[in-house]
């Protein structure tokens, strides 16, 4: 087995498990940051570590793009060349091809695309996005697949996700096994639950190191969302790491634990720290708002993170208006944050068996609003 994962213990469908990288461990439920283009944007590395987290997601598309894989392999792989030296995620390049770059055409090979930074045209299949995550040294190396889009029918998203599954045969023969690297295989199948099925019969019996839900949170709605992930994580073995990709808001992670999910990336904490919002226990506050201008509180008084202890609301807010690079930086610092004590909070609760009274009241305190 190339990398291990240890299911601790369960609290209903929730799960508390280890997983084991060359590069250090991973405690589930977990929430990867995002690290784009080799870095977390307006965060140093370390900062990333402090906020609890300890594995960041890269991406092979834009990484395939700038600086190339093979010239990020000549500074000895991702981790050296951000300095991140924990455990790394990229994600095989497909989903940001298709959202991303210009003129792009799926066939029985792969994906093909013009660059969206300089129109140069570029060839994804199973194998060349397999060779690049391992030139990247990506610790858990995903397979290429397509996300289905939604809606479509059960013929779209069947032919859709058939495809995928040759892909994630060719991308298990491709990938190189080593102690420490693990391979995920992508169940797709739309909202459809005898292809959600299927799906993860074919890539069990091609064998993975975990599973990932692909083709969620791409415009059905929270409610949907849920209803597969009612069945789907039922279809998946106990002894390997589940992974919804993509996702999410606060209350997304939270449902999303509670059946059965041991691992999430999302650019909201990152993203919406950029634009001026700010996600805490009480819900999302807009900081460009006018009322936070003459607000000498922090953002939440209970954060323990560099924006909260050090900083009031109107500095914030200011720093926001002004477009000034700090504000940025705070912000996301303080999403991740929060992202991270959410995660952290989950851990404990299903090891003492309390994921369903943590729920309660995170719904509750969320509800409260701004204090
Ligand atoms: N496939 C891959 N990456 C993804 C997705 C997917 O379906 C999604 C869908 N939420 C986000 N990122 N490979
Ligand atoms: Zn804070």
């Amino acid at each position: 087995m190339s990398g291990k994962f240890d299911l601790i213990t369960t609290d209903g469908k929730a799960r508390r498990g280890r997983i084991h990288t060359a590069h250090g461990i991973v405690n589930t439920p977990a929430f990867m940051p995002v690290g784009t283009a080799g870095t977390v944007k307006a965060m140093l590395p370390e900062s990333v570590k402090a906020t609890g987290a300890e594995i960041v997601l890269g991406n092979t598309y834009h990484l395939m793009l700038r600086p190339g894989a093979e010239r990020v392999a000549s500074f000895g792989g991702l981790h050296k060349f951000m300095n991140w030296p924990g455990p790394i995620l990229t994600d095989s390049g497909g989903f940001q091809a298709m959202s991303l770059s210009d003129l792009r055409k799926i066939n029985e090979n792969g994906c093909e695309f013009r660059s969206h930074i300089d129109g140069s045209k570029h060839m994804l299949t199973p194998e060349r996005s397999i060779e690049i995550q391992d030139l990247l040294d990506s610790n858990i190396t995903m397979v290429l697949d397509e996300c289905t889009a939604f809606p479509a029918t059960p013929d779209e998203a069947a032919s859709s996700m058939r495809r995928s599954m040759r892909w994630a045969e060719r991308c298990r023969k491709a990938f190189r096994d080593r102690d420490g690297y693990l391979l995920f295989g992508i169940v797709q199948g739309g909202i459809y639950p005898h292809l959600r099925e299927e799906s993860a019969k074919a890539l069990i019996d091609i064998g993975f190191d975990g599973y990932a839900i692909g083709g969620l949170a791409i415009g059905e709605g929270q409610q949907q969302m849920f209803s597969v992930l009612d069945y789907t994580p039922d279809f998946l073995p106990a002894d390997r790491p589940r992974y919804l990709m993509g996702v999410g808001k606060p209350s997304d992670l939270v449902g999303s634990v509670a059946r059965g999910i041991d691992m999430f990336d999302c650019v909201m904490p990152t993203r919406s720290g950029r634009t001026g919002l700010a996600h805490t226990r009480y819900g999302d506050l807009n900081m460009r708002n006018a009322r936070h201008a003459t607000d000498d509180r922090p953002i939440d008084p209970l954060c323990t993170c560099p924006a909260c202890t050090s900083y009031v609301r109107g500095y914030i807010h200011h720093l926001m208006k002004t477009k000034e690079i700090l504000g940025a930086m705070l912000l996301t610092w303080h999403n991740l944050h929060y992202y991270q004590e959410l995660m952290q909070g989950m851990r404990h609760a299903i090891e003492q068996g309390g994921l369903a009274a943590f729920t309660d009241d995170f719904h509750r305190q969320q509800a409260l609003g701004d204090i």
